[in-house]
């Protein structure tokens, strides 16, 4: 990996992007590089570069200095873009093959020259066209067990954790989340964004107090539970997929926090495109929940008794507690984002992609009716099986 010799920070340009990347990356002499902005995120630039004679591509990612979905009146750390490459190459460590590779990166630039993937889609975009990507859950339950338990307590020993939790201190994106995800989809706040139609059923989320009091529950642990470094916002347009292959791109947000919340997350993201779905279509997308789960899990518990250098290990009910505790974390954070993704700020397509009006409004209130229950039963839906029962029960 190289670190290209800096200069002031300035936007990237079509052409600024190409005599980059030909400066760093062994494109045929004289090659005529073409290079499109192809970023659909809510935060940078993202260029692909390519030969199109040699089929020889790369991408560079670019941190703005601002959130590019507001504009220039939410202004935004760059440093975001060091802890992104950083956080790819250390989870590439344990899950290499379901990140890309990283062959560049220069801090002032705010730059990530990485590998291209445009064979492949963004999960969410194939998704909503209807595609089953089989083995989808199978690959991001192995991400999820592999990156979180190798930078947990459970692999780690205690100085090489906490010097990773401080690197990866990343307090202006974790108050994104903060904010988005956990207080303000409960409270009348100006970044909350619904259609009229929704009105009444988001007053009773700002007027039920036991659904307030777990939403805040989980806020506490997003903020003080510092269990593994978690790539933070692994929902279905973090995922490049094929038919054959996924790749984990975009941890930008990554921090140490609870291991729940990046397999809550990608579950919320499945579950949203299970309930727009309808009778197979839909099995698909349920099956890929529970599969996710059942990978996780099996894996993590192989992970634990094969390389787990924790002294309490081997005492009966440990693994088992720790297990369910993520289970538990991982049903509440996926409902907070359920709610969030429906009424909050930053939605989905696969909800407001849908034209039919009065289609829409009944699919984000079954929405919303889940990530309610959620966050609310989550110490009484005790296995995956049960998650997916209240999906099934769905009108579809
Ligand atoms: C202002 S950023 C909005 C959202 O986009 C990112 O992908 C995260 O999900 C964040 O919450
Ligand atoms: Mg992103």
């Amino acid at each position: 990996m190289m670190t290209i010799a800096t200069k002031q920070y300035e936007a990237l340009t079509d052409e600024t992007a190409i005599a980059l990347a030909r400066s760093l990356y062994p494109f045929p002499e004289g090659a005529e590089l073409v290079c499109r902005e192809i970023g659909d995120g809510n935060l940078n630039y993202v260029f692909q570069i390519k030969d199109p004679k040699s089929g020889k591509g790369l991408i560079i990612k670019q941190a703005l200095p601002y959130a590019k979905v507001v504009g220039e009146s939410w202004p935004l750390t760059l440093k975001r873009a060091v802890i992104e490459a950083n956080a790819l190459q250390k989870h590439g460590e344990f899950a290499p093959g379901l990140v890309p590779v990283v062959y560049a990166t220069d801090e002032e630039l705010a730059i990530t020259l990485m590998e291209d993937l445009s064979h492949l889609t963004i999960a969410r975009e194939g998704l909503i066209q209807g595609e089953a990507y089989p083995k989808l859950s199978e690959d991001i339950g192995e991400y999820l067990a592999r990156t979180l338990f190798h930078t947990s307590d459970f692999a780690l020993h205690p100085f090489e954790k906490k010097r990773l939790a401080a690197e990866y201190s990343n307090p202006e994106l974790c108050k994104i989340t903060e904010d988005l995800i956990f207080t303000d989809p409960f409270f009348n706040n100006d970044t909350n964004d619904y259609e009229p139609e929704l009105q009444s059923v988001v007053e009773a989320i700002w007027n039920n107090a036991p659904l307030k009091l777990e939403a805040a529950k989980l806020k506490f642990s997003f903020l003080t539970e510092a269990e593994a470094l978690l790539h933070g916002d692994l929902h279905t347009g973090s995922i490049f997929a094929s038919e054959s292959e996924t790749k984990v791109i975009d941890p930008e947000f990554a921090f140490y926090g609870p291991i729940g919340f990046d397999v809550g997350l990608f579950l919320a993201n499945l579950m949203v495109q299970s309930i727009t779905r309808q009778g197979e279509e839909r099995q698909i997308v349920l099956s890929h929940t529970e599969k996710t789960w059942d990978v996780f899990s099996a894996r993590f518990t192989q992970l634990w008794e094969q390389e787990g250098i924790e002294a309490f290990k081997e005492t009966a009910g440990y693994k088992e507690f720790v297990l369910e505790k993520i289970f538990r974390d991982t049903l509440g954070f996926a409902g907070c984002e359920l709610i969030r993704r429906t009424i909050g700020l930053a939605h989905v397509k696969d909800l407001d992609g849908i034209e039919d009006a009065e289609q829409r409004i009944r699919l984000k209130k079954q929405t919303l009716q889940i990530g309610e229950a959620l966050i609310l039963k989550r110490a009484e839906l005790t296995s995956i099986g049960a998650l997916t029962g209240l999906l099934e029960e769905l009108q579809p």
